[in-house]
């Protein structure tokens, strides 16, 4: 039996970052690879039967696979330069509950699943959440499979070279049909319990969150022979609109705008890019008020393009809608856990994408800076293991 801390303590170093910091565990990459197989011995030590669905998704059955199971995940993929906890947490969390209600010598009612989701970030094909989305039909598959990886390696191609058959993966309602409920604990990302309140909460909602790609296409040219004058540069436009985004988003309450991520094409020091490709990441409780912050964006960012004599195009990668957790199991699972408070959060979960199929909820724990997607992300040992016997608490009391 392992403590929850002993058992994240296992894979502390297992795809750190030397660069950036933290951990980048993209899906599919070595270090994501090493925690999947991590897992799936943590799992089999437990007499938990492993199996690999056919959109990549692991779960760890403790019982026979069956409809309607009790099911508790997360995912083991981060960002780049991400901490330890965001995924791993709630994996290492379900894999300590079983330990807790194996010793207790409980007898499941019904059978029990951890499941790891792949690509639960979207920082290798762009799209978030996609083994869950794969899973309940919220991906078309085509554009899945050709989602392509900063290398130009497409989905399809590297879930091949990881076992898997592109032609089996999309919509799957016999797997999704075992879920009865499904609660993920995760690390707060956010301030919510902050540096002095209770260890966990319970998870109320999710804000609704899309991605969007912005492309801004000048003059390549000459950074030496081209006077100041006679430029097209998608970069000065770029940083105006980043600026633009910030403004946007400040005058509207409750809303969050980000660009994380820009490429400039073809890159170079001497070179004025002829192209940028940004990423906006926009966020808001109600959808109407996001798609009205994405036109406000758009136009602002059209007519900053022209003034630097360049043009853009936006296109939506992902969208994800405000979701609520189903009412009836987080009641339950508050009746199990009656000190924890009830908390919204702004990050986006698998547990947000289910939600729309099968009855789901979510515990978080306590990250006292409320920093996450950062090296600084932050779960003390006592709060962890308080988290572990939390979700044994939860899984007992549903099972
Ligand atoms: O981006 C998010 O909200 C989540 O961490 N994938
Ligand atoms: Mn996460
Ligand atoms: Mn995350």
């Amino acid at each position: 039996m392992e403590t929850v801390n002993q058992l994240l303590d296992s894979i502390k170093d297992v795809g750190r970052d030397a660069v950036r910091g933290g951990y980048s565990r993209a899906v599919y990459s070595t270090a994501e690879l090493d925690l999947r197989a991590w897992f799936i011995e943590q799992a089999q030590q437990r007499g938990l039967a492993v199996e690999t669905d056919r959109n990549g998704i692991i779960w760890a059955w403790w019982g026979k696979p069956q409809d309607g199971a009790l099911v508790t995940g997360s995912h083991l993929d981060s960002v780049p330069g991400g901490g330890a906890f965001d995924g791993p947490l709630g994996i290492a969390s379900a894999l300590a509950a079983v330990d807790i209600l194996q010793s207790r010598g409980t007898e499941p009612r019904r059978s029990l699943a951890i499941t790891v989701f792949p690509e639960e970030e979207g920082s290798r094909f762009g799209v978030a959440c996609l083994g869950s989305r794969l899973l309940t039909g919220a991906i078309d598959v085509d554009k899945a499979l050709n989602l392509r990886d900063g290398d130009g390696n497409t989905f399809a191609d590297v879930a091949k070279g990881n076992g898997l058959d592109p032609r089996h993966m999309g919509p799957d309602s016999e797997a999704l049909g075992r879920i009865g409920d499904f609660v993920e604990l995760h690390v707060e990302q956010g301030r919510g319990l902050g540096e002095n309140g209770p260890a966990i909460a319970v998870g109320s909602s999710i804000l609704g969150h899309g991605r969007w790609k912005l492309s801004i296409h000048g003059q390549g040219n000459h950074a030496g022979t081209t006077l100041m004058a006679d430029r097209a540069d998608p970069m000065v436009a770029a940083g105006q609109i980043i600026v633009a985004v910030r403004d946007t988003a400040a005058r509207q309450p409750d809303a969050r705008a980000t660009v994380g991520r820009l490429t400039p094409v073809p890159g170079g020091t001497n070179v004025i890019a002829s192209r940028v490709d940004m990423w906006l990441d926009a966020r808001h409780p109600d959808d109407a008020v996001t798609a009205a912050l994405i036109e406000s964006i758009y136009k602002a960012a059209r007519d900053i393009a022209a003034g630097e004599g360049c043009t853009i195009s936006l296109t939506e990668e992902s969208y994800s809608g405000t979701v609520h957790f189903d009412p009836g199991l987080s009641q339950r699972i508050s009746a199990i856990l009656p000190d924890a408070p009830v908390l919204a959060t702004g990050a986006g979960h698998d547990a947000g994408v289910l939600a729309g199929h099968v009855p789901s909820a979510m515990v978080f724990v306590r990250n006292p800076s409320g920093i996450s997607h950062s090296p600084e992300e932050y779960v003390a040992d006592e709060d962890a293991a308080i988290g572990a016997t939390a979700l044994a608490k939860v899984l007992e009391g549903l099972l």
